[in-house]
């Protein structure tokens, strides 16, 4: 294990060395691994093009680290703890021996289907074992995983895997949810009907078993393939550099992209951050409801607990099942020590009473986390107070798919908390706020544009297939600098508190959405002519999807249309993205050079309707009194 940071004085020291030091601190960090061959040279980087290089020359396979090197320490210890739906189903749980096996198994079936270095493996996977195994063994092939949320629809999916150019999907029959059986594959199979012809092959996982569509000479059944391998796969050697993953992400414009992380920096990052945010010790289970299609997944249920040695739960079913109590019954049953879960999760919990917490042991939590979106402080309140009995440091962690780690947040303990503050940066990380105009705010008790000024890790290398895409998202709004997306508060202590994204993304339940995402989806629809799409306050989502629509001819039944309109969301993307108000309008207000205002849309949406700033110079100010009489709210 890594040094761990101690106290708050000690987390002061450690950080002034690692920005006077970056270099030998992370030089430091890293050799704590286990390398094929070691670096050259620990940074080469510009922000400019932006080129980022991390333990150049390096040479490592990340599965190593997760599993080989704790074999002989550890190989009888749980890795995975699989907590299933069924809340009565018994555990599974694989040693760290047992998950070297399967994951060597698995590498062999690939490597027997022709898979192999720097070839994408897609996966649409509910939350088992065998999606944790499926992504190791790529890792140790050197093939690319790119894991798509199994909640997305077959088009969002076909959509990925042509992006990435897949050579195979790796998948369930089907997903146990709650009271639900999703059919998984069917959505496979309506995705590869759309023109993906880059897969040859698709790797069934029989979960629950049930009616299913085999393609011959397509699909084959993960026990066919996997479970006659050999248990040894010798690991391929990766550069540093070399991607490891591509995971989409929504912005503000177009498609989603695919964020590149690659091997080394990603490695020494996640198990850093993970081993000082939670104060991982030696034996503790550690659990993330999070599911592995997002990057919280990734980096903490996959990567950063394993590279830790750490016993990781992972949880198939969904938090109101059989009922709300489940997440404690589950950290009472399985003796959690640390959780991490996010604000949505809590806010829905919370709303269902405080019964469900109360009659189950919780002595065994040490640490909570949020993660996500902005916790707000009744959650926080709720959370401290009847989840961690104030006996819990609440870890509140900000960060992003795109810097792969987290970067601002508590360290257990040992940091100060403040409600809806994430706190400090981690060592190594070298935020500052921006005004609009591109100049530094110095000092504290101010609000500006979170950006990020030196290179860290596990930062993003590129987006998938378009590198211009990434400079111009993250390092063209300021010179020199990664660009956040997100707006935050450096208050007089120094704590950051993040305000929310400033670009049009909103955060729905934590999972990022790009309104034109919704309003490309949302135009599909015959009778559409324009959409915008705006977020607004919601009580358990943190924020919902207000959707204003311009319509051709007249409706005659309106609630039908929304109806209509929502599965065309389904379907182009899934239903996380689902507009909780439709609005009607006969015209959106635009500027003389015809942008949307969204900034009125916003408003009306908050029900917020006092102040609507300037409306004289829009090309058609007289459809905002038209919105406001009509608003939903
Ligand atoms: C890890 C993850 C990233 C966006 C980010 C920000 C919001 C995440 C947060 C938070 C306030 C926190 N966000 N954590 N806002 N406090 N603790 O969520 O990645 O899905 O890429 O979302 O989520 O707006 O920019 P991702």
């Amino acid at each position: 294990m890594t040094q761990q940071i101690k106290s708050f004085d000690d987390y002061k020291a450690v950080y002034q060395k690692s920005v006077e030091d970056p270099e030998g601190f992370w030089a430091e960090q890293a050799s704590t691994f286990t390398w094929r061959k070691q670096w050259d040279k620990v940074l080469d980087w510009n922000f400019t093009e932006p080129n980022v290089n991390w333990f150049v020359g390096g040479k490592l396979n990340i599965t190593e680290n997760c599993l080989d090197r704790h074999l002989e320490t550890r190989g009888d210890q749980v890795a995975i703890l699989f907590e299933p739906n069924d809340a009565d189903a018994e555990n599974i749980t694989y040693t760290y021996k047992e998950l070297h096996a399967e994951v060597c198994k698995a590498a062999n079936a690939l490597k027997a289907n022709g898979i192999g270095k720097g070839d994408r493996v897609c996966f649409y996977m509910p939350m088992v074992p065998e999606l944790a195994i499926g992504v190791l063994a790529c890792a140790r092939i050197g093939a690319i995983h790119s894991v798509v949320f199994a909640g997305f629809s077959a088009q969002a999916l076909a959509d990925r895997i042509k992006d990435a150019t897949c050579k195979a999907v790796i998948c369930s029959d089907y997903n146990s949810r709650g009271t639900k059986n999703i059919p998984v594959k069917k959505v496979v199979d309506d995705a590869l009907s759309m023109d993906c012809d880059s897969i040859e092959m698709v790797l069934v996982h029989k979960n629950t078993g049930g009616e299913l569509n085999m393609v011959s000479g397509r699909d084959k059944w993960w026990h066919d393939e996997v479970d006659g391998q050999s248990t040894a796969c010798e690991a391929e050697e990766m550069d540093s550099e070399d991607m490891l993953f591509i995971l989409y992400t929504s912005g503000s414009t177009g498609k989603p992209k695919g964020v590149v992380h690659t091997c080394g920096g990603y490695m020494v990052y996640t198990k850093y951050s993970f081993e000082n945010v939670f104060q991982y010790q030696e034996g503790d289970i550690y659990w993330c409801t999070a599911d592995i299609g997002w990057i919280t997944g990734h980096s903490y249920i996959v990567y950063g607990p394993l590279l830790a040695g750490a016993t990781t739960v992972m949880f198939e079913g969904v938090p109101t099942y059989p009922d709300a109590g489940r997440f404690w019954q589950t950290c009472e049953k399985l003796k959690v020590n640390q959780f991490y879960t996010a604000p949505t999760a809590i806010r829905a919990l919370m709303a269902q009473g405080d019964q469900h917490v109360t009659k189950y042991d919780l002595s065994s939590l040490k640490v909570l986390g949020s993660v996500g979106e902005p916790i707000n402080e009744e959650a926080w309140e709720w959370y401290h107070e009847l989840v961690g009995k104030k006996n819990c440091p609440i870890v509140d962690t900000w960060w992003q798919t795109e810097t792969g780690g987290i970067m601002i947040g508590g360290l257990g303990e040992h940091s100060p908390m403040k409600p809806a503050h994430a706190g400090y940066p981690l060592p190594g990380i070298q935020p500052c706020l921006m005004d609009a105009d591109g100049k530094e705010l110095e000092g504290n008790d101010i609000e500006g544009l979170l950006c990020v000024k030196y290179p860290w890790p596990s930062m993003l290398r590129t987006t998938y297939g378009d590198h211009e895409r990434c400079r111009q998202t993250y390092f063209s709004a300021f010179e020199n600098l990664y660009f956040t997306g997100d707006g935050a508060r450096r208050d007089k202590d120094g704590m950051y508190r993040i305000i929310g994204r400033v670009d049009d993304v909103i955060n729905v339940s934590g999972h990022r959405m790009g309104t034109a995402e919704v309003e490309n989806a949302i135009n599909e629809h015959e009778l559409v002519v324009e959409s915008a799409v705006v977020g607004y306050p919601h009580d358990i989502k943190g924020q919902g999807i207000y959707a204003y629509v311009i319509v051709s001819g007249d409706i005659e039944d309106e609630d039908a249309f929304r109806k209509e309109l929502i599965q065309v969301v389904v379907k182009e993307i899934g239903p996380i993205a689902k507009p909780d108000k439709i609005q009607i309008v006969s015209g959106l207000p635009k500027t003389r050079s015809g942008k949307i205002m969204r900034r009125i849309l916003r408003k009306v949406a908050s029900g917020d309707t006092s102040n609507l700033g300037d409306t004289s110079t829009l090309l058609n100010p007289e459809v905002v009194d038209e919105i406001k009489d009509t608003a939903l709210v």
